[in-house]
């Protein structure tokens, strides 16, 4: 008998334009995955509206998303690709979930506390910003999920996830599979251009900071060009070079080499050869993606067909595990004629 398949769902939130640290961290990553377990990878605009998004630039951002998504190599055959809102049950568990989370586990979230940080006062921080692991958990178990591949950042709301589904099985009986994080060893946090103690960020004010995956190859050689380095001049793997270590880490997680090649091949050249060198791996990478994804967004209608069918098989999964929440918690079955 053919053994089940592990369960993986990742997503991406349209809170900005997908970065490379984006890429790197996640879908190169998710890529790989396909065939050896059941894959669920959404776009999850819920998530993005926990701050203040334009809806006509939203709804676009979805579409680049998804189109970026199978041009990267998410194959839509073998993976369930869909938008998180065309599933209603995400945000009916995040409901139930939220009565099993705590405020004290949610206020201690490492990305809250840096996000609602930058927000001057407190009445621009919104309730769903607060919220977002608990959603994050509802996105996670109404799968199964097995692994969570995200990269480092992510890594503190899949706990958290993990411990609230403990939670809710030893209060309500065994429901869900217990989630562990899968992270990409060397994308695992790419960082910030202009400033390498920061990670890089789709919603970061300053457009230098990134590399958006559908940068024109001019825009990615400028950006490179512009990245802080240091005044050591030399090609080095260390943490005191970590403008230089980022750029290494970039190479090493598109070409799948070690830092150690990277540093011996640049062994007696300077910074900017070496910066021309990485970008030119970087244009490679996106080039090809870049014009598939264009492609894909001229026909509009078939990206709907590949969001339509991925919400349906996602809504029948989810739905399952809702009910069986439902019934846990003590709601009563509802009768809905008119559906
Ligand atoms: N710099 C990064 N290096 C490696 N992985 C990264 N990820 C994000 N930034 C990096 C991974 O991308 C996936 C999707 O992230 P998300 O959009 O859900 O949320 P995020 O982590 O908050 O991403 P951003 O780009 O920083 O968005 P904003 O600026 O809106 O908060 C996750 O797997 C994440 O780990």
């Amino acid at each position: 008998m053919e053994e089940k398949k592990k369960i993986v769902f990742s997503a991406i939130k349209p809170s900005g334009d997908i970065t490379l640290g984006n890429y790197l961290g996640a879908i190169k990553n998710w890529i790989g995955l396909q065939d050896e377990y059941e894959c669920y990878y959404c776009i999850a605009d819920l998530h993005a509206i926990t701050v203040k998004q334009v809806p006509a630039q939203l709804r676009k951002r979805v579409l680049e998303i998804l189109a970026i998504y199978i041009a990267s190599g998410l194959d839509y055959r073998k993976s369930t690709l869909f938008v998180q809102s065309h599933v209603p049950a995400h945000s009916e568990a995040s409901w139930i979930l939220t009565c099993s989370a705590n405020m004290g586990e949610l206020s201690r979230m490492t990305q809250y506390k840096d996000k609602t940080s930058k927000l001057k006062e407190n009445s621009s921080i919104s309730a769903g910003l607060f919220n977002y692991p608990v959603l994050m958990a509802a996105d996670i178990l109404i799968y199964q999920a097995d692994f969570v591949p995200v990269g480092v950042d992510q890594k503190q709301h899949v706990e958290l996830s993990r411990d609230i589904a403990q939670r809710f099985n030893s209060a309500y009986s065994e429901t869900f599979v217990l989630p562990d994080s899968k992270i990409s060893e060397s994308a695992a946090k790419i960082m910030d251009l202009t400033d390498p103690s920061k990670k890089m960020s789709k919603s970061d004010d300053n457009e230098n900071s990134y590399i958006l995956v559908l940068d024109p190859p001019d825009v990615i050689r400028r950006k490179i060009s512009r990245a802080v380095t240091d005044s050591v001049g030399v090609v080095n793997y260390t943490d005191d070079q970590p403008g230089v270590k980022n750029l290494i880490n970039i190479v090493c997680a598109i070409k799948g080499i070690r830092p150690e090649e990277v540093v011996a091949s640049f062994e007696g050249r300077g910074y900017k050869e070496f910066k021309e060198y990485v970008a030119e791996v970087i244009v490679e990478e996106l080039e090809p993606i870049q014009k598939k994804a264009n492609e894909l967004l001229t026909d509009k209608t078939q990206l709907e067909e590949i969001y339509t069918e991925g919400a349906m098989k996602a809504n029948r999964i989810a739905l399952k595990t809702l009910r069986k929440m439902q019934k846990k918690v003590g709601l009563l079955p509802a009768v809905l004629k008119y559906l």
